[in-house]
């Protein structure tokens, strides 16, 4: 007999108890990005459809130009989760510096901070290729009645209390964890509501599946060239299949299902790499471990890194465990 599916509502209400610090406001925080997906999601179903792509004009903190949809993505997700009143902080990859919420929340007793990536992998959006929104959620540090500051935002990875990502492509998914394992809810445009379609996602522990832009090759070190060499050769279950789309919540989503490895190294380009320890790292470093991969620049794990700036870059190799494992021991015997 079929099942009726779970909606992502009914599943954030029913694994509420099983969280640490229920209270409701997890959920609730966790209901307004549903909300937010959903507006967003449908304004980038229409990016081919309306003059909404393009840049705005606008530089973002990274040199990057800033395209229109980055900006509504940016404005939704601020905006939803602001007008909730759950969270006391928000910083975004998108904004030079964080927000202190404090137009709703005057006497500061909001408990959470959101760190997020509105859209990532922008560069897709005016090819029709899949983009994603990344979030990260922290409890705040400085006592309830204080204003946040920045220390609140520079909290280590293995602080998250729960991180996700959205994924806008041939059909919009929904991917979190609160440390209890990940689940992923597809959503059923029709409707306008997720349904648990992968319940308890794990990496493979092994795959072969490569993704890394090898345009940078000549500028990578030793070890990354070493193991991109290791992975072409035809020895054993090698070589493997490299597949790149550019959109790091794309890859990573397929590298789970299937079983393979991300590598944004440091190069002589990026001496930290390019993606962003807070937005981008630190969340898919928690999606990954909850679903038995792992994250890591090469040496550390993602998760133990002191974050000392918001902006702050860190080399990043994530995804099936022993891959991961096989990357560090390369780049490790080199140096
Ligand atoms: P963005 O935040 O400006 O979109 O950059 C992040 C993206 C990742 O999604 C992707 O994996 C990577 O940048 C691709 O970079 P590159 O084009 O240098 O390979
Ligand atoms: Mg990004």
């Amino acid at each position: 007999m079929a099942h009726k599916k779970q909606t992502l509502g009914e599943f954030i209400i029913e694994n509420q108890t099983s969280f640490k610090y229920s209270s409701g406001e997890l959920s609730s925080l966790l209901n307004s990005i549903r909300l937010a997906a959903k507006i967003v999601n449908h304004e980038v179903n229409k990016a081919g459809l309306v003059d909404i792509v393009g840049s705005v004009g606008d530089v973002n903190i990274q040199g990057e130009d800033q395209q229109k949809l980055d900006v509504y993505a940016n404005n939704k997700f601020i905006q939803t989760l602001t007008n909730r009143n759950i969270v006391c902080g928000i910083a975004s990859e998108e904004e030079d510096d964080f927000i202190s919420v404090n137009s709703r929340d005057e006497n500061h007793q909001n408990k959470y901070i959101v760190l997020i990536d509105p859209l990532d992998g922008s560069s897709n959006i005016d090819v029709n290729v899949s983009v994603g929104t990344i979030f990260s959620i922290y409890r705040r540090k400085t006592p309830v009645g204080q204003p946040v500051t920045l220390d609140d935002f520079l909290q280590k990875g293995s602080q998250q209390v729960a991180a996700g990502y959205i994924i806008y492509g041939t059909s919009t998914m929904l991917v979190y964890t609160t440390g209890d394992g990940v689940n992923g809810f597809t959503l059923n445009p029709a409707l306008g509501s997720f349904y648990l379609s992968h319940p308890n996602m794990k990496f493979p522990e092994d795959g072969k599946i490569c993704s890394v832009n090898e345009g940078n090759y000549t500028h990578f070190p030793q070890g990354v060239k070493n193991y991109i060499k290791y992975c072409q050769k035809e020895e054993d279950d090698r070589p493997y299949t490299f597949r790149y789309i550019g959109s790091l919540v794309s890859d990573f989503h397929r590298n789970m299902i299937k079983g393979g490895i991300y590598l944004y190294p440091k190069s002589s380009l990026l001496e930290e790499g390019k993606l962003r320890l807070l937005y981008e790292c630190n969340p898919m470093a928690f999606l990954a471990e909850q679903a038995n991969g792992k994250a890591s620049d090469g040496y550390r794990r993602i998760l133990d890194i002191q974050p000392t700036e918001l902006h702050q870059r860190v080399p990043f190799i994530c995804g099936s465990k022993n891959m991961v494992e096989t990357c560090e021991a390369f780049i490790r015997e080199v140096e």
